[in-house]
């Protein structure tokens, strides 16, 4: 139930923040209030429920609200959504790499305010320990496949909870192009970087992750090795290829 409420209360959140760069309208609670939290959890393809909130065992704690597995999201491959918070437990906000919040997105929504933020494929300028990994990305530049970083992808990046116990980002992406293919079956891993350089900052995320256990493929094996501060969150969900109109 907290996992559908948190949903919900992201959802406004993202909403809101739109409304106001929009035209300065205030999201409307009541109205928010009389939505029904969703309560479906796809076990057509997976068998399983998604998982609940993951236990406090490493520094960071990812939680990933979309997809859920087993979703069968997006139309023409397009307009699915990768929502997530990070939960950094005993960490500042500084020691977390946020630099700041951003609203941004292709051509001429990048990088402009009032909450500017590069987008491209690669690490994120404003959550610069956040490693995303889609198993059917592209090898079309500026695209990398499997390994490329899609953390930079991201479009509303801010800050959730701040307390002496620690520091809670939300982070949302609209996909807004087929790059991880159409009608086909893919799989998300989201992680945190670990601090490489030990400089006390979640910032070490790199733009492309290599195939670093000579697999073949670029998976939590290969975070593994790289050094990650949080859970590993791997997602498997269907990509939708059927237009939406
Ligand atoms: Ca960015
Ligand atoms: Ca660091
Ligand atoms: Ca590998």
């Amino acid at each position: 139930m907290q996992r559908n409420g948190k949903k919900l209360r992201r959802v406004l959140a993202g909403g809101a923040a739109l409304a106001a760069v929009a035209g300065g309208v205030t999201a409307s609670l009541s109205t928010a209030n009389a939505a029904t939290p969703d309560t479906h959890r796809a076990t057509a393809h997976y068998g399983k429920p998604s998982p609940v909130r993951p236990p406090h065992t490493a520094p960071v704690s990812v939680e990933v609200f979309a997809p859920e597995r087993g979703d069968n999201t997006g139309a023409d491959g397009k307009g699915w959504f990768v929502d997530m918070e990070l939960s950094f437990h005993n960490a500042s906000l500084k020691q977390t790499g946020f630099t700041g919040p951003q609203l941004t997105g292709p051509a001429a929504h990048n990088d402009i305010p009032p909450f500017p933020g590069t987008f491209s494929p690669g690490q994120d300028d404003r959550n610069p320990g956040l490693v995303v990994l889609d198993s059917t990305v592209n090898s079309t530049a500026p695209f990398s496949g499997p390994g490329t970083n899609l953390a930079n992808l991201f479009n509303l990046t801010g800050v959730t909870d701040r307390t002496p116990h620690g520091t809670e980002l939300w982070d949302t992406w609209i996909v807004g192009d087929s790059i991880a293919g159409k009608d086909v079956d893919s799989v998300l891993t989201v992680a945190v970087v670990a601090d490489l350089d030990h400089d006390g900052v979640y910032d070490d995320a790199p733009p492309v992750v290599k195939d670093a256990n000579h697999d073949g493929r670029i998976d939590a094996k290969d975070l593994r090795l790289l050094g990650v501060a949080s859970n590993i969150v791997q997602v498997p969900f269907h990509i939708n290829g059927a237009p939406a109109a």
